[in-house]
């Protein structure tokens, strides 16, 4: 190599950003030389990094055989922070630019939601520059009564901002409610999977939740008869893992290409955008009539399922078959659910259709109250696992979401239990925001291939791209990993990292190899061997539309069944075409003939021809399972968050009322005192009673149990005012218990309640209050621990 004249010569090149010396040597810096050492330090170390990894030594494992195994991306020591860094100036520290030291190896964007939480105790009002804001109150005008001045810029930030506040909202499950807490591993499921939450007994991986109906728009009411959505977001320490359920364990379609149609189906009618939020309408009953695969989720979503008390009282659903993978990389496949710890329990129809009126909001307040009470909702989750072998010799297909694995085929074992403890600070930015997807998954689980699953692994990334406006969402805190996310995605809209460096490729020298792919550590999809032809359609299991709908209509109890005639007479009575109605009779032929005959007779029409059948097979008549039914969930007995209203009015007698509400309270449930107006009520010893609601803002509907407060004068009072009627009609007509004073069964007779059943038997859900009054609200407790009791109820209701 020949000698340079000066050892300065090349300083040019390291100050330049075009071309370089074309010798290896370094040239040093001499005394008074201006350049920063920074900048050789740099410029020599790039070199030496690059010539460290003098070929991509790993290239020949990408095929064949050798690819099966992915490699771990080579590596190579930075010689000095600085290569690595996008520029030398990176140290210069200010109060916007931090401190400088270099976040090797970090991504500092990680994190617990601390970060952007804010709030504004004793702060001044700002702009979104952080300009204090002196007058908040007028806008800036030429003189008092003149025109708005264009350089106002106060005012014009805060509605340009005001005017852009709305997003886009779901395309489905638009109306939704979530809450954050966490799950708990009951104990290592190291044999069936290495995904992180089941990995260790006790481990917490915290998770946010949000439950939805699917049809209605944004702000429309919670107690539709609908599905419910139920998500769930682990924020695990392998990465963010999304299971996105129903509370319905099966689904009206098999194969994503038909979603959008049953969509368009159930939404709105496109020329007049009726009706909101309900399936009860011809286009949602026409498709399906024509979609036979639809009959089983069609008897569960006219069951009581589809409206729930509660979101906390509801079963939850992976439906769609998935794999668990192991360490030995074995698979076996796996069923999700999610059963409540408060029991399974549902509203009545009558009953969910006034809620919609009385408290549009009767689901969302209902999670919030629960949260804000310290009374957090439990689940526990159990898993059903079986092997591809099982799978085979099954009746149905496991990859056919229209199906269920019944229990007494597979057992459901729990595995851990879920907690929800702590409700968003802000709705927006968390439950609006956050963005679940199918295609979040974590190495131990992976997906089957489910057509209806596989084509919701490309939609819920491609619809946050519309409804939170680009491809950086997962930068939105509430979406964001708790793992460090290292990639080289770069750039789009509302980017807020700030990745470090000038290496945006892989492989590459520049940055030592660095983010490396993982290789087995990682991600690896499980080696399923496949070889088949290319073509549309679906295996022949697929075409038994009827079997599993017949489980489960047989599975119920009279009353659920009853119910379920009642919702397919409601619906299809709001149909308007004749041959709809009458198609969709023609499916249930298929199901049971009493369920047909029953619907057929409530529409007023002649039992029609069984629709034809897709397939010649004849599949299997199955016992009933108990466990399909809600009754199979009664829940732990416990009264906590019941919502019971206390009847009273003036002459209300204080003692008894003071004993009950002090028992109700003590075990958990919620009384209220109801009355005429707000105020004060004359209690029959003098003293005074404080009313916490009245019947106009706080209807029969919104509680789960009525008790008529004693006192002669205060259920005399109470008679003249004709909502206490429609109270007791209503709580009884909707199965709730009753607590009633002796006296008050001229109030009651009013009101056309007997106190025995319709079939003449005592009504133990109406308790009328004997001298121990104490023990009489003892056995109105237990009662209303209870699921409802249905006995009531007759076809029409006689009340
Ligand atoms: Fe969804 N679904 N879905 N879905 N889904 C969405 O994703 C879709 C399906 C479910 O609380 C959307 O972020 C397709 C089954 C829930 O934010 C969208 C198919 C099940 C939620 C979408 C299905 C679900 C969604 C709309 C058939 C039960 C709400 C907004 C191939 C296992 C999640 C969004 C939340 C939301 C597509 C079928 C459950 C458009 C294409 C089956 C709980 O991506």
């Amino acid at each position: 190599m020949a000698k340079k004249s000066t050892d300065q010569i090349g300083v040019g090149s390291i100050l330049s950003t075009v071309s370089g010396p074309s010798t290896d040597d370094s040239p040093t810096l001499s005394n008074g030389n201006p350049t920063p050492a920074e900048l050789l330090l740099k410029i020599v170390g790039s070199n030496e990094l690059s010539q460290s990894i003098p070929n991509n030594a790993t290239k020949s494992s990408e095929y064949g055989e050798k690819a099966r195994c992915p490699f771990t991306g080579a590596t190579s020591e930075l010689p000095s922070p600085v290569v690595g860094a996008s520029t030398i100036t990176e140290t210069n520290a200010s109060d916007k630019m931090g401190s400088g030291v270099p976040p090797e190896g970090e991504n500092q964007q990680k994190g617990d939601l601390d970060r952007v939480r804010s709030d504004s105790t004793n702060q001044e009002l700002t702009t979104n520059q952080g300009v204090s804001v002196g007058d908040n109150q007028s806008s800036l005008k030429i003189g008092l009564r003149g025109p708005t001045a264009m350089e106002d810029f106060i005012l014009r930030e805060k509605l340009t901002h005001f005017d852009h506040e709305r997003i886009p909202e779901r395309v489905v499950h638009a109306r939704g409610s979530a809450a954050h807490g966490y799950f708990e591993n009951y104990k290592p499921l190291s044999k069936f999977t290495k995904a992180s939450p089941f990995e260790i007994a006790g481990k917490q991986t915290p998770v946010f939740v949000r439950f939805s109906t699917v049809a209605g728009e944004r702000g429309s009411a919670d107690t539709v008869r609908d599905v419910r959505g139920f998500a769930v977001k682990f924020y695990t320490d392998s990465g963010n893992w999304d299971l996105v359920g129903n509370n319905i364990p099966v689904f009206f379609i098999q194969d994503a290409m038909k979603f959008p149609d049953l969509v368009h189906a159930v939404k709105p009618e496109p020329n007049n955008a009726i009706p909101q939020a309900s399936s009860a309408h011809d286009t949602f009953w026409d498709f399906t009539s024509l979609m036979p695969e639809s009959t089983h989720m069609l008897l569960w979503q006219m069951s009581d399922r589809a409206i729930p008390r509660s979101y906390r009282m509801m079963q939850g659903f992976g439906v769609h078959t998935f794999r668990l993978v192991n360490q030995k990389n074995e698979s076996v496949f796996c069923k999700f659910h999610w059963t409540p710890i408060a029991g399974t329990h549902s509203l009545i129809w009558d009953e969910a259709v006034k809620i919609s009126g009385a408290d549009p909001d009767f689901h969302r307040r209902d999670l919030w109250e629960a949260i804000e009470s310290g009374n957090y909702p439990e689940w526990e989750l159990g898993l059903q696992i079986f092997s591809e072998d099982e799978a085979e010799k099954f009746e149905f297909d496991v990859l056919d979401s229209t199906k269920i694995v019944p229990v007494e085929l597979v057992p459901i074992v729990p595995v851990g239990k879920l907690v929800l403890n702590r409700n968003p600070d802000n709705f927006f930015a968390e439950t609006e925001q956050v963005a679940f997807c199918t295609a979040h998954i974590i190495p131990g689980i992976d997906f089957t291939n489910d057509p209806l699953l596989q084509g919701r692994i490309h939609s819920y990334l491609d619809t946050q791209l519309t409804r939170l406006g680009g491809p950086n969402f997962h930068e939105i805190p509430i979406n964001a990993p708790l793992k460090e996310i290292h990639n080289n995605q770069r750039d789009g809209m509302h980017r807020q990292n700030i990745p470090r460096g000038r290496v945006a490729y892989e492989p590459n020298s520049l940055a030592g190899g660095c983010p490396f792919q993982a290789g087995m550590q990682g991600f690896t999809s499980f080696p399923e061997t496949i070889a088949e032809d290319k073509v549309r359609g679906k295996a022949e299991k697929f075409a038994d539309h009827y079997s599993q709908a017949t489980l489960f209509w047989l599975s119920q109890t009279p009353a659920e069944k009853q119910h379920i005639i009642n919702a397919f007479r409601f619906e299809l009575t709001r149909v308007q075409t004749p041959a709809i109605r009458e198609r969709v009779v023609s499916l249930l032929v298929n199901v049971d003939l009493v369920l047909a005959q029953e619907v057929a007779d409530g529409l007023g029409i002649a039992l029609p021809k069984a629709a034809p059948l897709a397939s010649e097979r004849t599949f299997p008549v199955l016992d009933p399972s108990p466990a399909l039914s809600e009754r199979h969930y009664p829940g732990d007995g416990s009264i906590k968050t019941k919502r019971v209203a206390i009847l009273a009015s003036h002459g209300v007698d204080e003692v008894s009322v003071n004993t009950l509400y002090d028992l109700l309270l003590s075990e958990g449930a919620v009384p209220r005192i109801i009355s005429t107006k707000l105020g004060k009520l004359n209690t029959s010893q003098g003293g005074k009673m404080d009313v916490e609601a009245t019947f106009e803002t706080m209807p029969n509907v919104l509680f789960d149990g009525m008790v008529i407060a004693d006192g002669k004068d205060s259920i005399a009072n109470l008679a003249l005012d004709a909502h206490t009627l429609e109270f007791l009609r209503d709580q009884y007509r909707h199965c709730k218990p009753i607590l009633a004073p002796q006296l008050s069964q001229t109030l009651l007779g009013q009101a056309g309640i007997a106190v025995t059943l319709p079939d003449g038997t005592p009504d133990a859900g109406l308790i009328i209050a004997s001298k121990d009054f104490v023990k009489s609200i003892q056995n109105y407790i237990t009662v209303l621990g209870q699921p409802r009791d249905f006995s009531r109820e007759t076809d029409p209701p006689m009340v």
